[in-house]
């Protein structure tokens, strides 16, 4: 069976790739990778699903989008028809953007539908985007289907198809006004949208007869001046686990380092900090943090060169930091950060009990530093680490 993988026009391998330069990278110059690579964005394949009941036109929207007819023998025209015509998901590239695909999706609406087997059945996570086209009014299978799909985080046009058949079936009533008979069937279609949660709908009314009349040309227009926007969309689902994974490796190598930096400190002529009950090397703390800012790529120079390159501020970068780079690596913010730890309570317990025990209470209090000193680092590390994502993400 195809995977996903199979109509991405950005393979695993070039993801991969892109993963190895990226992590031998600076951040600043990670972004300026990142920004590149979006900025190829006509190498990103587009897939666009088009679902909804059967017979309500799916297969005639594809091929008028397409520019084709109906009757055009063209084996690669949508089949189209009285009888449900379509049962497999179906790829149909567009003649003028090579790598815009449109998929005619099997009919939803029938007794058996259930919106989540649905969309697993027609291996929603190959689309970028969907167009649920109903026929008539919005009915139950459409809230379903709306739902699971806002639940994929994918994005969708809603489409009320056939509206020349509506337009005709309100000339027989008196008092026809085809103005008012639209807004209606757009009220309906955007108030039953808008229950379950849906903000600003948009509902295009269309004719796959009579292409040239109603919403089509916005729709057209939607979806091109969209299409950058869903291309990015593509990839900014995929980047937040590169870059989760990027980082995740430096903090791992970093870790590393961090036991032998305690035994340091544990063997060394700590400083007991005022207030506090294990003696630990305030300086050697100070300097480990400021090592990690710059591993990864928090100083000030990097952090300014991110905006440059970003266009986002530097204080928009960090304000979604959490860790004391935010408020700056000082020994008095060491010492706040080593007082709000739950490691104070507890040593402060434990010294009690060295103190009745003066001869092994310089072995325990090394003992002690070891252990405070790796804790305040894993944590000081994890802290930064998070706060790189957090930048790099921002900084997209
Ligand atoms: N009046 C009118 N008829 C339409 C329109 N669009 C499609 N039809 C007709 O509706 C019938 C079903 O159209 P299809 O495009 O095959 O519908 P579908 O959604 O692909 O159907 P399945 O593949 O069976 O799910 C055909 O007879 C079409 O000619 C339209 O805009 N107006
Ligand atoms: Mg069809």
């Amino acid at each position: 069976m195809a995977t996903s993988e199979d109509y991405s026009v950005i393979t695993q391998e070039e993801l991969e790739d892109l993963k190895e330069l990226i992590s031998t990278q600076d951040l600043s110059s990670a972004v300026d990778t990142i920004k590149h690579f979006l900025d190829q964005q006509d190498r990103v394949e587009l897939n666009i699903a088009v679902t909804g009941e059967s017979g309500s036109g799916k297969s005639t929207f594809i091929n008028a989008f397409r520019g084709l007819r109906d009757e055009d023998e063209d084996e690669d025209s949508a089949e189209t028809g009285e009888v449900e015509t379509t049962k497999k998901p179906k790829a149909y590239k567009h003649p003028k953007y090579e790598n815009v695909k449109f998929w005619d999706l099997p009919g939803i609406g029938t007794p058996k539908f259930k919106a989540h087997e649905y969309l697993e059945h027609v291996q929603f996570e190959r689309y970028d985007f969907f167009i649920i086209i109903a026929s008539d009014r919005f009915r139950k299978y459409h809230t379903d289907l709306v739902k699971e799909i806002k639940r994929t985080k994918k994005n969708f046009y809603f489409i009320r198809s056939k509206i020349d058949s509506s337009i005709d079936a309100a000339k027989r009533r008196k008092n026809f006004n085809e103005k008012k008979t639209l807004d209606n069937i757009r009220e309906d279609c955007v108030n039953g949208l808008r229950e379950i949660g849906v903000e600003d709908p948009v509902v295009f009314l269309i004719s796959g007869w009579y292409f040239n009349k109603y919403d089509f040309n916005s729709l057209h227009e939607r979806i091109k001046s969209d299409l950058p926007q869903h291309k990015r969309h593509v990839l900014m689902l995929t980047l937040p686990n590169i870059i989760t994974e990027i980082i995740e490796r430096k903090k791992k190598s970093l870790e590393k380092d961090i036991l032998s930096v305690a035994f340091l400190s544990a063997s060394a002529a700590a400083v007991p900090v005022p207030g506090l009950s294990v003696a630990v090397d305030i300086g050697l703390l100070v300097n480990e943090t400021l090592k990690y800012k710059t591993a990864f790529g928090l100083d000030d120079e990097s952090l300014k060169k991110i905006s440059e390159r970003s266009g986002k501020s530097i204080e928009f970068l960090m304000s979604v930091m959490t860790s004391v780079v935010r408020e700056g690596i000082t020994t008095a913010s060491m010492i706040h950060l080593l007082k709000q730890s739950s490691l104070y309570v507890t040593e402060e317990a434990v010294e009690r009990v060295v103190s009745f025990i003066p001869m092994i209470g310089q072995a325990v209090a090394g003992g002690l530093s070891f252990l405070a000193v790796s804790y305040m680092l894993k944590k000081i590390l994890k802290e930064i680490a998070e706060d790189a994502k957090n930048v790099l993400l921002a900084s997209m």
